[in-house]
């Protein structure tokens, strides 16, 4: 199947200034989707004229299901996009996922899911694969799909939650799904990467608890060497680690650096 999967453009303005950071979700759901054809579209690249960066991509790789990922702050731009998608052809399917969809599945406004076909609600790996599967079915089954939410007629079913992924089972990220590159942290080419997932704290401030609940889990070191060897093979010399506390067990930290 081909799929197009897109991380909104949407940025704070100083952190324009500074870097341009490509997004590690959507490569690690295209390196957790062995077999199929995926890209990779980060839209912070394609900026201010994402409209047609959308519509090229479309016209030349013609995607059976488009992936849309957004924050609170992107959603609007999700739905913007999404709109593009539709009036390209109606017949693509559309799943949004990322902390926005993944938290707010249930109060999504009736006109915002008559846009959409599916939510990836939490990580994303495993579920979206999932669903590929079942796509491919003659007659899929989408209540099979734990984590799941999809539309069945007038109404929106939300299936339940999936239990946390074994991080050792993970594939590695696939950055050559990337339809473009130019990411920067000052004057260094960059990468983004992770060495584990979640943070046991209750911050107020910060969503992940409402994500992950209270847990913390390590990539296998092995892993995190292997992937950042792959980044620098691709030329970057700058890593940013989007883990969600990552001095919280000091001594796989330790042990990473
Ligand atoms: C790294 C990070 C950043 C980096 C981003 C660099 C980059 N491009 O990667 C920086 C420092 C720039 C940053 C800034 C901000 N961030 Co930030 N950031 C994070 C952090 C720590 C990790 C995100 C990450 O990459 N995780 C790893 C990937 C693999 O996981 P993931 O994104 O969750 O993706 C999985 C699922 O969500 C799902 N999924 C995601 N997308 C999709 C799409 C589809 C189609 C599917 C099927 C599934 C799916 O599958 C993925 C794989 O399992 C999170 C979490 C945290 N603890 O704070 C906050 C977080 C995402 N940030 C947040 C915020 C608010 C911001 C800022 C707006 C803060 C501010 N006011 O300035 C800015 C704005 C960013 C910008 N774009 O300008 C919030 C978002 C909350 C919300 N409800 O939207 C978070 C959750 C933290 C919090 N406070 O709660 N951030």
């Amino acid at each position: 199947m081909r799929i197009l999967l897109l991380a909104m453009p949407d940025t704070v303005d100083f952190i324009d200034n500074a870097a341009r950071s490509p997004n590690l979700a959507l490569v690690s759901l295209a390196g957790n989707l062995p077999g199929h054809d995926v890209k990779v579209m980060d839209l912070v690249l394609y900026k201010p004229d994402i409209r047609r960066a959308v519509e090229k991509v479309l016209a030349t790789f013609r995607p059976h299901l488009v992936g849309l990922s957004a924050m609170t702050f992107q959603y609007d731009t999700l739905l913007r996009v999404a709109q593009v998608v539709r009036r390209f052809d109606p017949g693509i399917k559309m799943v949004a996922g990322g902390y926005h969809p993944s938290l707010m599945a249930r109060e999504l406004s009736e006109e915002d899911l008559r846009l959409l076909d599916f939510i990836v609600r939490g990580e994303g790996e495993a579920t979206l694969g999932e669903l590929v599967a079942e796509l491919e079915h003659a007659q899929p089954g989408f209540s099979r799909v734990a984590g799941l939410s999809y539309r069945q007629g007038a109404h929106w079913e939300h299936n339940a939650h999936r239990p946390l992924l074994d991080l050792d089972q993970l594939l590695l990220p696939r950055r050559d799904s990337r339809v473009d590159e130019g990411f920067f942290f000052l004057d260094m080419p960059m990468d983004v990467a992770e060495t584990s997932r979640g943070c046991p704290f209750n911050c107020k401030f910060c969503s992940i608890n409402r994500i992950y609940g209270n847990t913390y889990r390590r990539f296998p070191l092995s892993r995190i060497i292997a992937d950042l060897k792959a980044i620098r093979r691709r030329g970057a010399r700058s890593v940013f680690f989007v883990d969600d506390n990552i001095t919280y067990d000091i001594d796989h930290f330790r042990q990473v650096c």
